[in-house]
């Protein structure tokens, strides 16, 4: 990707908002859109230009809106379609973009298709889901068509009395899989983008988009899942990502709506692999503008153990699975740059230090992820280095994986305070808890009381101290926002690893023309010291950016031998050392 080929989103930030727990204007507990509205100077100070709305949609909230029951309406204790339409006029007339989360893979089980549909194999919308007879000579509903596990808990199919066979759902059995071997189905999708298009959104996010061309058989059937762990059911998400259908699907899309428009369009694809995810954007060949890979969001898990078997992170290997993202998408697509969202835990409480270090290791986390190539994504509350949440019991949780998934475990034999301990690591509640505007009660979210409660530390992390503090995590985003704009080098310059092995320091050039970003991040408590190769030294360095005060001369000139302060992070911009060995 070169300047010439410059798209809009190159060079925004994203931010993305959970309506669900943003804002709430109207003392119900719930965040809903003209609570979004009242807050919108938050994202003009941060300057980000776009915002990812995860869906708002009608919904029976199974899974908090990720189960759409009318794709054409809002959720009334979100708002109505007029509130929508004021927000997006609201955001534009303030510059910022809106992208719509668009759930296509499945819908929920109250909207009228699957309702309707289930109730007879004549119906034409039976066809807009994915149906099973029962395996072997059982009959049901303990005989399901394959072995395959729901992301949710338990099998992926559920016996429906009125036609006598399973339905798919990948995830909980109120999200019914979509078929997408169905023209119709699609060209329903294509007109819910349409609608949306029309009311003036800037693209979409497209949740699970890599599981929607399932992996049929020749006889017809979904194949078993490998047989990988004790039970009846598998985890079925590796056989069925990236279906041999997928880019036909894709490039329908692209071509029926998505290439009408000036749009971001973002992929969310559970393990996609570099090869599978170029061909997703290609910018020629592909359909989508950006994915969201999950490799480094796997790092910290115990291989084949899901997620929630946890292990701590070994830098190098974030540092090599970066180093692998920048490779195969530079100059052929575009890397979306992301470390937290809505299903994962805060990345400062993951990945830095949520105590003594929280304003430096959040400070660092941004600054090592904002200095690659690509569109940075924030996660709402990531700005202000927002931790995860002491959930004291499995009471406490609203989520429907959290939820499932204790119930499982503890069934299983595990010990109730050891799953615990892997749902306040890795549960998507520490996500959701209400943003932290203020001191006030709930942190200023609700006048209510919050659907889910509060992080408890709002009272000294929030908005309001954030923004009033200079030296804030706030600030330090706002300035990385800013800077990355205005840099060649740091919009196209090719991401080359320094240390690779080193398992506390990461460091990284990014190399256009002749122009040098150097970027280094100490991910510990304490000093380290370490010298770079002779491609890191710089000619006429400045530091752009550093999350301790400068040392000395103002980082003016760069040392041969360096020595970084506990979670500290630096970006320096310069020029390529005149090679001295060329001659003249
Ligand atoms: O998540 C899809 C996904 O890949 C899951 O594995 C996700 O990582 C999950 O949170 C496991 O921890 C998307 C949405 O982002 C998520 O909120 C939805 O619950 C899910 O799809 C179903 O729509
Ligand atoms: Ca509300």
């Amino acid at each position: 990707m070169n300047p010439p080929d410059q798209r809009w989103w190159h060079d925004q930030v994203v931010y993305q908002i959970y309506p669900r727990s943003f804002a709430d204007s109207n003392g119900d507990g719930i965040g809903d859109l003209p609570g979004i509205l009242a807050r919108l100077d938050h994202l003009v100070a941060l300057g980000v230009g776009v915002v990812w709305l995860s869906p708002v949609y009608r919904s029976p909230m199974a899974d908090n809106g990720y189960d759409i029951s009318d794709y054409r309406d809002i959720a009334p204790e979100f708002g109505t379609l007029a509130d929508f339409d004021a927000l997006v006029a609201a955001l534009h007339a303030r510059g910022i973009r809106l992208v719509m989360d668009l759930v296509v893979n499945h819908c929920s089980d109250q909207h009228p298709w699957f309702a309707q549909g289930r109730q007879s194999r004549d119906h034409p919308w039976h066809g807009y889901f994915i149906w099973g007879e029962p395996a072997g000579d059982g009959g049901p509903p303990n005989h399901p068509p394959n072995n395959w596990e729901a992301c949710f808990n338990g099998p992926a199919w559920t016996f429906n009395p009125p036609t006598g066979d399973y339905f798919l759902h990948l995830f909980s059995p109120q999200q019914p899989d979509l078929d997408w071997r169905c023209p119709a189905l699609r060209a329903e999708v294509h007109n819910i983008q349409r609608f949306w298009l029309a009311r003036g959104v800037d693209g979409f996010r497209m949740d699970v988009i890599n599981l929607i061309a399932k992996p049929w058989g020749d006889d017809g059937r979904l194949p078993d899942a490998p047989v990988v762990q004790p039970g009846p059911v598998q985890p079925a998400f590796a056989l069925v990502v990236h279906g041999p259908q997928l880019m036909a699907y894709l490039r329908e899309m692209r071509a029926e709506v998505l290439s009408h428009h000036d749009l971001l369009t973002v992929g969310e694809a559970p393990l996609a692999t570099p090869a599978q995810g170029r061909e997703i954007i290609d910018p020629d060949t592909g359909a989508l503008g950006m994915l969201f890979q999950f490799e480094h969001m796997d790092l910290d898990c115990q291989p084949g153990g899901g997620k929630w078997a946890l292990k701590p992170l070994h830098l190098p290997d974030l540092k090599a699975s970066m180093q692998r993202w920048q490779d195969a998408l530079h100059g052929r697509g575009w890397n979306s740059l992301y470390l937290g969202n809505h299903d994962q835990p805060r990345v400062v409480s993951r990945w830095g230090d949520d105590g003594r270090w929280r304003v430096h290791s959040a400070k660092l986390l941004a600054t090592w992820l904002h200095g690659q190539q690509g569109t940075p994504y924030i996660y709402q509350g990531e700005e202000l280095g927002m931790s995860n949440t002491p959930l004291a019991s499995i009471d406490d949780c609203r989520d429907i994986e959290s939820i499932n998934h204790f119930r499982a475990a503890v069934q299983r034999g595990q010990a109730p305070a050891e799953v615990m301990r892997s749902i306040r690591a890795k549960g998507r509640d520490n996500a959701r808890t209400p943003m932290a505007w203020d001191a006030s009660a709930h942190g200023g979210f609700s006048t209510g009381t919050p659907w889910l409660a509060s992080n408890p530390n709002f009272t000294d992390i929030n908005a309001a101290q954030a923004r009033a503090d200079g030296d804030s995590v706030f600030h330090h985003y706002r300035q990385l926002i800013a800077l990355r704009r205005l840099h060649p080098v740091w919009l196209w310059g090719r991401t080359v690893q320094l240390l690779a092995e080193h398992e506390q320091v990461a460091a990284y050039l990014r190399v256009w023309q002749d122009r040098r970003l150097l970027v280094l991040c100490n991910f510990s408590a304490e000093h380290q010291c370490f010298d770079l190769p002779a491609e890191a030294v710089l000619q006429a360095p400045t530091l752009l950016l550093g999350n301790w005060p400068a040392e000395g001369d103002g980082g003016a000139s760069v040392p041969a031998h360096w020595r970084l302060r506990p979670w500290e992070a630096r970006i320096y911009l310069g020029c390529a050392a005149r090679d001295t060995t060329a001659g003249p």
